[in-house]
């Protein structure tokens, strides 16, 4: 296993799995400028990285990550008009929006191991992995309204597109927090592991995932997420098009094969 040093975004690679966690427990993992911009980074060497076949975004300690982290603003006077430095819309654009775009484009399956609370954009960017494992102790809070903000980071995105536009409405207007019961029930999060076991039961998930045939994997991501987007004509096309790539690679020829001699196949794309 391959472990990087101290860092506030550790990286831990194995057997094609990277693991990624946040690491500012005192503050809950919460989102500082520099955790965001290794964050940014970290996902940017992901994506080249061939043996990277599958990603794990967790936290250190209690929480998966509570947010913006409210210690860094310098807010103005009341009654200024003026923004807090740094100034939440660039920050969003610069730092933040990249990464969501970058979980999304990303063609390798990215997992939320959701050990704690998970506020604020830190519930986004829970939302904008693939799947989500929650530990029993976990808790889902649209935090953005107890402090007069809005949903950002792809919550406005990906919480309607989970639990329908009324309830993510009531869970953004109230910020009341879902146990990771709740979030399972609502399909917000895909499993509820007990915590000791939650980490480990998503990296097996993803280790399972990271065997898998690597442009087949990576297509069905492609495809299910422009699935929200495009007209069912416009879909099948696409799926048409994403089989012709798929059955002309040695792992279509290997799975077939694997199939008719009655054995696991072994994918090496
Ligand atoms: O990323 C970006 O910058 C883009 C913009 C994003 C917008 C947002 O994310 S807005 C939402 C920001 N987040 C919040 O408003 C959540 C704030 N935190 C809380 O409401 C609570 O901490 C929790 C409900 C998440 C957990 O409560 P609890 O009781 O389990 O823990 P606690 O005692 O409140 O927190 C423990 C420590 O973490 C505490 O520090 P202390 O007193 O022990 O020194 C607390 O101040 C610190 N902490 C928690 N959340 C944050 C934080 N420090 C900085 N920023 C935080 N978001």
């Amino acid at each position: 296993m391959h472990v990087q040093a101290a860092s506030l975004v550790q990286r831990d690679q194995h057997a094609g799995v990277l693991t990624l966690t946040l690491r500012q427990p005192t503050r809950l993992n919460a989102l500082s400028t520099a955790m965001l911009a290794e964050l940014g980074e970290a996902l940017r060497t992901a994506q080249r990285d061939q043996a990277v076949r599958a990603l794990v975004l967790t936290g250190e300690g209690r929480a998966f990550s509570a947010g913006a982290d409210l210690t860094e603003f310098e807010l103005p006077d009341k009654g200024s008009g003026g923004q807090p430095q740094p100034a939440l819309g660039d920050l969003l654009r610069t730092l933040v929006n990249p990464i969501v775009l970058r979980l999304q484009a990303i063609e390798k399956p990215i997992l939320a191991a959701v050990n704690g609370v998970c506020a604020g954009a830190g519930m986004s960017l829970a939302l904008a992995c693939d799947v989500r494992y929650a530990a029993e102790s976990a808790r889902f809070i649209q935090a953005f309204v107890h402090i007069g903000l809005v949903p950002d980071a792809g919550s406005t995105y990906f919480l309607p597109r989970l639990v329908g536009t009324s309830k993510a409405l009531e869970l953004a207007w109230t910020g009341q927090p879902l146990s990771a019961q709740e979030a399972l029930d609502l399909g917000i999060a895909n499993r509820v592991v007990p915590d000791a076991e939650v980490l480990g039961e998503t990296q097996a998930l993803a280790a399972r995932l990271a065997e898998g045939p690597r442009a087949a994997m990576g297509l069905i991501k492609r495809g299910f997420r422009q699935a929200h987007e495009l007209p069912l004509e416009r879909l099948l096309e696409l799926e048409a098009a994403y089989q012709e790539i798929a059955s002309r690679t040695d792992d279509f020829v290997e799975g077939v094969a694997a199939f008719r001699e009655k054995r696991t196949a072994r994918f090496g794309g």
